[in-house]
């Protein structure tokens, strides 16, 4: 196991290898095995992106001009019309689709062009690429490779790549061909030391022979939702993340007939493990758009005959405004799943008459435990709840502030633990000792309450995070941005109630001399290179902050004060 990573305790390793919940296998091997069951069926469609499958490396200069991005590789191969068997075809508009033997193939010939390059198993690889093709064949690459990606959203700044690439040691990181993208990696290399790559193009080699990762080892990062200073990063491994999508497939009961759409930012773990994997996994097909409008997603679930797809309560409201136009077909939906953050139980009765197809709720976390609702549960269950684990092996346990079990039905705070919730962040021992029990369940900061089929209702928080439409933001990390702006004395991020988002940021500021401005503010965020949905929605100056009796500021005080 990866240093710096918590491993499962070894009678619980065994409890989850008897069980069959681990395979010996890793993520690499499981795309082997669906190429050979069935080579020739579709995989993926999606855009082909500005990541091509072709080699042009722009690194490190060594000149005078160091820490510059410089490219001085060379595009190899067509710009348009990928090479290798397995491509059913592409067209104009730059789409890729790909069979099973196709990605397989194209996997090992990415994980041969990366090693050809210099990166090694074991390294560290920041992946910060939109809903491509590109995307999906560099991360079977890199599982094949055994390198780890580490998954950054499309919106991350140089703040937190930097943070990123330092934390891990990462050696490579990988953006897509566009200007904003190299500037960012400019600014990004001229602040880390380990940076060797930066990948603008996918790199493709014949395929070599390459030593087998280990399936219990660590194979990739998430980043957490986080309520520290800095964010935390979630290690997983091959055997245990591969279970969780394993693990989704079933209990939403994915087939090869499944197409599910992928419009979220892939890097996220929800749409990661339930869209990409759970798919892949069962055989389906997986199509990938850029983004969520409807003028994008509407007449791809038209032509590639959708059936299943993920959306925030946010964009679902949009979708169901879209869909009374009726100008696409979008009678393939059978279902769409809503979480990331509460639906509410109003918008929730609207989704089935506006978009003529099944409702179902997911709640879950990049540390793991996730829940879905079944396809046997009744509307009165889908309605109000936000789903059931996923696992059998999956604990819960739902505790008052000293740990203590709630009686059943009452609210208290999630702990969870199972066979892919992790036993603690990469490097983070402190935060650890807080954040997991002596016996290794993780405390979700999640308020819920058990129905008595076993369904979790979510009703609130205790961590200190705001959860604006899905996109979490650690209201800590904010802050102390904007401590360092010297017209700020105190500040306190909080959420306030949006109807389109759930919840939108609110800065409560303490001057120091004169009061800044929201845009001010804003442009300082950007400035220190912060990303766009981490910038508050509210200014709020005040002469000074609620406190709670022990001294800290009240944040119950102070949203009750901004709502
Ligand atoms: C309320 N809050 C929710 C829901 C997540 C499946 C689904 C979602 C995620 C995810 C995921 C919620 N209602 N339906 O990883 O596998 C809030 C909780 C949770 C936090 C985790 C998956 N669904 N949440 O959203 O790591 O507060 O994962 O602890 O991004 O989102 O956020 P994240």
């Amino acid at each position: 196991m990866l240093d710096g990573c918590v491993p499962w305790p070894e009678e619980f390793a065994e409890r989850y290898r008897a069980a069959g919940y681990w395979k010996d296998e890793t993520l690499g091997e499981m795309l082997r095995a669906r190429a050979r069951e069935h080579g020739d069926r579709p995989a993926l469609v999606a855009p082909r992106g500005s990541t091509r499958g072709s080699t042009r490396q722009t690194g490190r200069s060594t000149g005078p001009g160091a820490g510059r991005v410089t490219g001085h590789g060379q595009v190899t191969g067509p710009a348009t019309g990928p090479r290798g068997e397995g491509t059913t075809g592409s067209d104009e508009a730059g789409w890729e689709r790909l069979t099973y033997a196709g990605l397989d193939a194209r996997a090992d010939r990415v994980a041969a062009g990366l090693r050809a390059l210099g990166i090694a198993p074991g390294d560290r690889v920041v992946v910060q690429l939109p809903n491509t093709a590109a995307f999906v064949t560099l991360i079977f690459g890199l599982f094949r490779l055994g390198a780890l990606p580490i998954f950054a959203l499309p919106a991350h700044r140089s703040s937190e790549i930097t943070y990123f690439c330092e934390f891990t040691a990462a050696t490579a990181y990988v953006i897509p061909d566009e200007d904003d993208y190299r500037h960012l990696a400019g600014e990004v290399l001229a602040k880390t030391t380990t940076l060797e790559h930066v990948l603008t193009e996918i790199p493709e080699a014949d395929p070599a022979d390459l030593p087998r990762p280990d399936p219990a080892d660590v194979a990739l990062f998430l980043l957490s939702g986080g309520t520290t200073g800095v964010p935390k990063l979630v290690p997983r491994t091959h055997r245990e993340w591969a279970y969780s999508g394993r693990a989704v497939a079933e209990a939403c009961g994915y087939d090869q007939d499944t197409v599910h759409l992928v419009s979220l930012p892939l890097g996220h773990n929800w749409p990661l493990t339930h869209g990409l994997l759970a798919t892949l996994h069962a055989g389906g097909t997986l199509v990938l758009a850029d983004g969520p409008s409807p003028d994008e997603t509407f007449p791809l679930i038209e032509s590639e005959g959708v059936t299943e797809t993920g959306l925030v309560p946010g964009v679902a409201l949009l979708w169901m405004e879209a869909a009374e136009w009726g100008e696409h077909d979008l009678s393939s939906l059978r279902r769409v799943t809503i979480g990331g953050s509460k639906l509410s139980d109003e918008l929730a009765k609207r989704v089935e008459p506006a978009l003529g197809c099944r409702l179902q709720q997911a709640f879950g976390m990049a540390e793991g435990l996730c829940g879905f609702h079944r396809p046997e549960d009744p509307p009165e269950v889908v309605l109000v709840s936000q789903g059931i684990p996923v696992s059998p092996a999956d604990e819960m346990r739902v505790v008052d502030e000293d740990d203590r079990d709630v009686p059943p039905g009452e609210v208290g705070q999630l702990l969870a633990r199972g066979p892919y919730t992790i036993r603690g962040y990469y490097r983070s021992p402190a935060h650890n000792a807080q954040t997991f029990t002596h016996d290794g369940f993780y405390r979700t900061g999640d308020l819920v309450r058990l129905l008595p089929t076993g369904h979790v209702v979510f009703e609130g928080r205790v961590k200190d995070q705001i959860n604006r439409g899905g996109d979490k933001i650690a209201a800590e990390e904010v802050e102390n941005h904007l401590l360092a702006h010297p017209n700020v004395r105190q500040v306190a991020l909080v959420g306030v109630p949006d109807e389109v988002l759930g919840e939108r940021s609110c800065a409560c500021v303490v001057p120091r001399g004169e009061a800044p401005a929201l845009p001010e503010l804003a442009a300082f965020l950007r400035e220190r290179g912060v990303a766009a949905f981490k910038i508050p929605d509210r200014l709020e100056i005040m002469t000074d902050l609620p406190l709670t009796p022990l001294g800290k500021v009240s944040k119950k005080a102070l949203t009750a004060m901004v709502t």
